[in-house]
């Protein structure tokens, strides 16, 4: 009696404190709050927020509305110290105030509501007054203000245009073949965004595997909202003020792209499927003869047995570790496509001992789960458990050991053909590391822990070779794993239009290694709009041409004798700039540094750049401005504030300024920023044809300006252990010229002897003098040229590996 007393009290005092709006019960009145070493712990009856300080500028919020917390477990956070927790706290009747050395977050008590600002006062991000955190039956969901000026981007993979405003989305892994614009969701779930308002950038990443929601605008203009189906209302809020601040924390947060092997950055040829064996073949030997850079080649599902995972089809491909070796000989690297369905068949050994080691997903009658896919009926790794994921790594073995170079983990959002949900049914169960629960808790994750399984396994198997993983299914933090593109595009002018806010959208949401299918996937593209496409894969970070099963040839040489010299020209192109690129990777995983990004990543203060989605940068150095409309001959592009240079002409700007470029079918407009240093090199045929001969550094001076330019051996982990060199280039222009200094390298790499190549642009008349250090380089004798006509002074010299001192005299 005494206990049904007090239950009934406990109801009625809630049910009288708990505020519903349109069915969310919201928080109501601060009741009492706890101080925490990095934080505090506010009751807010029935509910709980924890708010805790990552570092000044990182702030989580945590809030179930249960009264007690779950074992908190994320897999996408990998460090949670980001860096000085401290805080100060102060409190008055109506507000507590939890303030770091930048930011400062105000609790109001009544109701309880959040309010975020700056160290300036200026207010960044509020929760809405009248609903602010909610809960609804499992639903956990909050709604904060949404200021006019306010954009927002990221959100990880979505198609349609780059801003994301007065849209909304949902995260749940779907595998949707020729999508559209406005087709949500598709394979990734990045539940992260930025907003940006003049400048001012915050991210908020929620934290959340359940199918999450975000509706920035679309029902209420003054509003967005973003929440779960279930779990806990669990959100990072993350201070820029630039939204390179925000990448960074996020990436302490999430983790960074390892550096790939170096040969993962070549051009790559796909098709579903190059079979048989011959056929493997003949494509390498064209690409050599026709001396068109390749470095990996696809082997998509025919390769093996009946669709049986690790297993080959022996007579498509009679002597596949033949295959393998032989090009490699010739520089080529295989990729083969596995998948996670494996055949429900007894006698197949990875059915066998998945079945023996308990390794499948189970319905909650305790059956293996069996779904359709490529081979018929399938079972599933359960790939949220420890044992699974580590006999999976396994697997790979015997493709390992005939010198499979690395792997693409397909389908794996998971996708089922004759499920009526198209994935797994809700209530199939994993082990979600011990905790057991259904699959709308580890939907969102599966992919992540499939390319998890196989870069760790992969690791193990060859411990100081770095892994190459593709991916299509990802989850926040899977950038740690794999490298992604974006699924089943159609061959349209369109969908190349698309790639480009798709792409950066993904890329600033940590998953910097990204590209789409070139050419387009489903359907056969013009030459020129394969050549365009190229164009623009060669400033994707992963540059892969793929096609579906029963289409024309998407080669570089399918469209004719004209656009086979053009493509050969773009893929060039690519190889050209491996120093740089290879730099711009080292940068993604020191820094989390996104490789392409929006206009606005690096010029926040100019609003114009948040509507700019068909120009991009690469690196900070180039702006690109790829031609997407079929039968364009010119390309008009703004530039933002400085000096930028045309790549093509040398024809100089001075920004903030609108201009029109040609665009002849042979080349992508290009540009590069006033101060930049371009490392290239001359073309290879792959990449480890040879060691770099060359060095070739284009300068672009300003007053002045450095860059780094970081080497290493491109395949092993022995930079991790001071085997690199960063070195890096300064460049001052003066009155009397300009002095361009290498200072002393960091890292002990020892790269092979080589020559500089140093070009120095927009220089108005041949130079009096050319000194490097105390020696003076002589015209005659070849050691610099200068030509009048691009204002081009070149001086060649040996690179020595440290230290150099050129001082360029007009
Ligand atoms: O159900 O492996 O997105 O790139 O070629 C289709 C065959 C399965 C989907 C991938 C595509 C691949 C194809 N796969």
């Amino acid at each position: 009696m005494k206990l049904f007393v007090t239950i009934l009290c406990i109801l009625t005092i809630c049910s009288s404190t708990v505020p519903v709006y349109g069915g969310w019960n919201s928080l109501g009145r601060v009741s009492s709050y706890e101080k925490q070493n990095d934080g505090i712990i506010i009751s807010i009856p029935p509910a709980l927020l924890s708010v805790s300080v990552l570092s000044p500028a990182v702030i989580r919020f945590h809030m179930t509305p249960s009264g007690s917390f779950q074992t908190d477990h994320s897999w996408a956070v990998v460090n949670t110290k980001l860096g000085d927790q401290k805080y100060t706290i102060s409190e008055t009747p109506d507000f507590i105030t939890i303030k770091t050395s930048v930011i400062s977050v105000t609790i109001m008590k009544n109701p309880c509501r959040i309010l975020v600002h700056d160290g300036y006062g200026n207010l960044l991000n509020r929760d809405d007054s009248v609903k602010g955190m909610c809960w609804s039956g499992s639903d956990v969901r909050v709604w904060k203000t949404m200021p006019r000026d306010e954009q927002y981007f990221g959100f990880g993979e979505k198609a349609g245009s780059l801003g994301k405003k007065w849209k909304s989305f949902s995260m749940w892994n779907s595998d949707i073949p020729a999508y559209k614009a406005d087709t949500d969701p598709l394979y990734q779930s990045i539940p992260f965004f930025y907003g940006i308002r003049k400048g001012l950038t915050y991210g908020i990443f929620l934290d959340n595997t359940y199918n999450t929601s975000f509706s920035m605008g679309k029902e209420n203009s003054s509003c967005y909202s973003f929440g779960a189906v279930d779990g806990e209302l669990n959100y990072y809020l993350i201070y820029g003020p630039k939204p390179v601040d925000v990448i960074q924390r996020f990436s302490r947060l999430t983790g960074t792209t390892p550096l790939p092997p170096k040969w993962a950055l070549g051009y790559q040829q796909s098709r579903w499927s190059y079979y048989p064996e011959q056929r493997v073949r003949e494509l390498g030997a064209t690409f050599r003869n026709k001396k068109i850079p390749c470095d990996v080649i696809y082997l998509d599902i025919h390769y093996m047995n009946g669709y049986r995972c690790f297993t080959w089809d022996t007579v498509r491909f009679p002597n596949a570790a033949g295959m393998v070796k032989d090009l490699a000989a010739d520089g080529f690297k295989i990729v083969p496509i596995i998948d996670p369905g494996i055949k429900n068949e007894k006698g197949y050994w990875v059915f066998d001992e998945g079945l023996l080691g308990d390794h499948f997903v189970r319905t909650p009658e305790g059956n293996p789960f069996v779904g359709k896919v490529w081979p018929g009926d399938c079972v599933f790794p359960d790939f949220t458990k420890i044992n699974t994921r580590s006999w999976w790594g396994s697997l790979y073995r015997n493709l390992v050991d005939i010198g499979i170079a690395g792997f693409w983990n397909d389908m794996n959002e998971p996708s089922v053909f004759d499920s009526p949900t198209k994935t797994f049914p809700d209530d199939v169960m994993h082990d979600d590391e011990g905790r057991m629960t259904d699959h709308r808790k580890n939907h969102n994750i599966y992919g992540m822990q499939m390319v998890r399984a196989t870069y760790e396994g992969l690791l193990k198997l060859r411990p100081n070779e770095r892994p190459f993983v593709l991916t299509r299914a990802n989850y926040a933090g899977g950038q740690r794993y794999a490298a992604a593109w974006t699924g089943d595009n159609i061959s349209s002018w369109e969908h190349l239009e698309m790639a480009v806010p798709m792409c950066l959208n993904l890329s600033i949401s940590g998953q910097s290694f990204v590209g789409t299918d070139i050419g387009g996937f489903i359907g056969n593209p013009s030459g020129e709009l394969f050549a365009r496409w190229l164009q623009l894969g060669i400033f994707t970070p992963f540059m892969r041409a793929h096609t579906v099963t029963g289409s024309k040839d998407k080669e570089p040489w399918s469209y004719g004798a004209d656009f086979e010299a053009i493509n050969r020209k773009s893929i060039e192109l690519r190889y050209r700039l491996l120093p740089y690129i290879y730099t711009q990777f080292y940068l993604a995983e020191r820094d989390g540094m996104p490789i392409m990004r929006p206009v606005f990543f690096d010029f926040p203060e100019d609003e114009e750049t948040y509507w700019q989605e068909n120009t991009f940068l690469f690196g900070n150095a180039f702006l690109v401005a790829p031609v997407l409309w079929e039968d364009d001959r010119q390309r008009d592009v703004r530039l933002p504030k400085g000096i930028w240079y045309d790549y093509w002409t040398g024809a100089k700007y001075d920004g903030p300024v609108s201009v029109t470029v040609d665009a002849p079918l042979e080349r992508i407009p290009l540009f590069v920023k006033g101060g930049s240093i371009i490392s290239e090199r001359s073309v290879v045929q792959y990449i480890d044809e040879r060691p770099l001969d060359t060095l070739i550094l284009q300068i672009y001076p300003s007053d002045t300006s450095s860059t780094v330019i970081y080497e290493d051996d491109g395949k092993s982990f022995d930079y991790r252990r001071g085997i690199y060199k960063l070195r890096t280039v300064s460049v001052t222009s003066t009155d009397t010229g300009y002095k361009i200094r290498s200072g002393k390298p960091e890292g002990s790499y020892k790269p092979s002897a080589r020559i500089i190549q140093l070009a120095v642009h927009d220089v108005p008349k041949s130079p009096s003098a050319v000194r490097l250090g105390k020696r003076e380089l002589h015209e005659k004798s070849g050691e610099w040229k200068y030509e009048s006509i691009h204002g081009i002074v070149t001086v060649y010299f040996p690179d020595r590996g440290d230290y150099f001192d050129l001082r360029v005299i007009k």
